[in-house]
Order: C-alpha cells, then sequence, then structure tokens
C-alpha cells in the first residue's frame, strides 16, 4: 500500500472553531500531514491567538472572524477563503457548545442556541463548502459528534439532541453528495480535556477528584480522560484518500466507553 495516501499534502482544510481545544489539536495533525489550515473563531482577540498558537508549532493556520450559525456570514468567509487560498477540500465541523442545565429548568432559547451552533451551523458551512467541492470532483467532511450521539445523561437534552441529529446529517450528507465523491464521516470522541469539560474535571474543596470525573475514568478501559491529541490520527485517516471508499461512518474516539459496561465499584 502507497503510505501517501494517509498524505494531505496540497489540499486546503477548514476547521471550525479551531482557536483551541479539539479543532486547534485536529488541525494541528492535518498540517503535520501536509494541509494548509483554515480556521475561524467568533472573536478576533481569539483568532489572533489562534494563529500565534499555530505560529508556535511551525504552522501558518489562515483565521477567520466567523460566527457559524450566520449563514451570510459563512457563506462571505468561505468565498474569502477560496479567493485567498483555495477551494475547501476538508472540512471539520468542530466548532460546538454544551449548556449543562435539567431539561425541565432548561428554556426553549438556551435549546434553541444548542441546536443552533450543533446541527444547525454543520448544515450551513457544509453547504457553502460542498459546491466547490463538486466542481473539483473531490472533498471530505468531518462532522464532530459525541458520545451524545449514541448516548444520553442527565442535563445534556439539547446537546444530545443536537449531536444525535448531526450523526444522521453526516449519514445523509453521505448518502446525497457520495456520487460527486464526497466522503462525509463523523468522528465521535469520549471524555476528551479541554476547556468544555474542565467543569467535570475540577477538584473538589477538599482535594478529591470530581465525582464525574471518577465516574468517566470507571466507564473507561483506558482509564483515562482523552487528550486532543488522540484525535488528530483518527481525522487525519478521514481526511485522506486513505478513506476515501469509508463514507457515512461515525468513528468512535473514546477509548472503549461505548463497549464498556463500567468498572464494578
Ligand atoms: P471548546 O474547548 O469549548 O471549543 C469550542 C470551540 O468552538 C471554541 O473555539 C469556540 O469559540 C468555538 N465556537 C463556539 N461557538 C461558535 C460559533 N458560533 N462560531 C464559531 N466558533 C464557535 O470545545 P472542545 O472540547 O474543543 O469541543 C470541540 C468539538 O468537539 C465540539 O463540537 C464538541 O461538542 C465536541 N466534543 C467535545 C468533547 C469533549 O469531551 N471535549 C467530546 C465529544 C465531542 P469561542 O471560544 O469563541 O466560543
Ligand atoms: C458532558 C460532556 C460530554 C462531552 C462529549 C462526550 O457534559 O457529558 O460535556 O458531552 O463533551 O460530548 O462525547
Amino acid at each position: 500500500m502507497d503510505m501517501n495516501a494517509f498524505r494531505l499534502d496540497g489540499k486546503v482544510a477548514l476547521v471550525t472553531g479551531a482557536s483551541y481545544g479539539i479543532g486547534f489539536a485536529i488541525a494541528s495533525a492535518m498540517a503535520e500531514a501536509g494541509a494548509t489550515i483554515v480556521f475561524n473563531d467568533i472573536k478576533q482577540e481569539l483568532v489572533d491567538k489562534g494563529v500565534a498558537a499555530y505560529a508556535e508549532k511551525g504552522i501558518k493556520a489562515h483565521g477567520y472572524v466567523c460566527d457559524v450559525t450566520n449563514e451570510d456570514a459563512v457563506n462571505e468567509t468561505v468565498a474569502k477563503i477560496e479567493a485567498e487560498v483555495g477551494v475547501v477540500d476538508i472540512l471539520v465541523n468542530n466548532a460546538g457548545i454544551i449548556k449543562r442545565i435539567p431539561m425541565l429548568e432548561m428554556s426553549a432559547k438556551d435549546f434553541r442556541q444548542v441546536i443552533d451552533v450543533d446541527l444547525n451551523a454543520p448544515f450551513i458551512v457544509a453547504k457553502a463548502v460542498i459546491p466547490g467541492m463538486i466542481k473539483k470532483g473531490a472533498g471530505k467532511i468531518i462532522n464532530i459528534c459525541s458520545m451524545m450521539s449514541e448516548l444520553g445523561r442527565e442535563t445534556v437534552s439539547a446537546y444530545a439532541a443536537a449531536k444525535g441529529g448531526l450523526k444522521m446529517l453526516t449519514k445523509n450528507i453521505a448518502s446525497e453528495y457520495g456520487q460527486y465523491n464526497i466522503q462525509c464521516n463523523g468522528i465521535g470522541p469520549g471524555y476528551i480535556a479541554t476547556p468544555q469539560t474542565a467543569p467535570l474535571r475540577e477538584i473538589q474543596p477538599d482535594g478529591s477528584k470530581h465525582p464525574f470525573d471518577q465516574f468517566i475514568l470507571a466507564k473507561t478501559p483506558a482509564n483515562r480522560w482523552g487528550e486532543a491529541s488522540d484525535l488528530g490520527g483518527p481525522a487525519v485517516f478521514l481526511a485522506s484518500a486513505a478513506s476515501d471508499f469509508v463514507n457515512g461512518h461515525i468513528l468512535y474516539v473514546d477509548g472503549g466507553i461505548l463497549a464498556y459496561i463500567g468498572k464494578q465499584p
């Protein structure tokens, strides 16, 4: 097998919400595989910080200020990217939020905001880049799903609904655009140590681990939280020619959580 199939040289990769966290790790891995990195964030300050953070790793990333829920802004930004950097070959729909609120206490406004960022935005951004991929005759879309694409838990009703929907949006894009040599797959990270999960890992006043931290360790055969860097290899695989016949698949990168009943207390 030609191992160059795993390379991304000459490809333009757009990773949404990638100033830090999982998006930053995935973009960094794709850069190491040869891709040109484009990313966005809502605030110029974070885009500037992101560009500097990439530069510290020797990566010349192109940063754009764009709220992925704003369709006009997304379409304008993708047009700018195509003019300034090139047609987007690889899209990673990474930007996301979570609101941990018991359903009966959650307002419809809060519910809609999570759905807007975690489900509507991936639709909007994919719709903006697919025409360019069709013209080029190839494309890769990777939607960042979640354990909550498969499982529920207390306080995350909006997030689970969004990530469950994102799993099915992934399968539908795969179905509708596979004929144009566009592959659309998902990555379902397990519990990853990023700012998004920091509240679940806070050390307690008595110095003990957060109960949820202990819970996740007991539910993970690997007995550890994932690192954002654990997602780099799977993302490069799904962005590369090595996965040209993988389509509509959700690749769970969870240390085995979905396979495991959990350690006996
Ligand atoms: P994070 O640390 O909270 O980072 C999220 C990123 O998305 C931030 O850069 C944020 O920018 C950006 N973002 C949020 N709303 C946006 C919008 N409307 N437009 C543009 N950018 C926006 O999250 P993470 O842990 O890296 O997670 C990244 C993705 O992985 C999310 O989709 C998340 O649901 C998913 N995921 C995370 C885990 C985990 O355990 N961490 C597990 C499974 C799936 P700002 O800082 O400006 O808000
Ligand atoms: C939570 C966590 C999870 C992770 C991730 C798991 O509150 O349960 O934030 O939702 O972010 O999505 O795959």
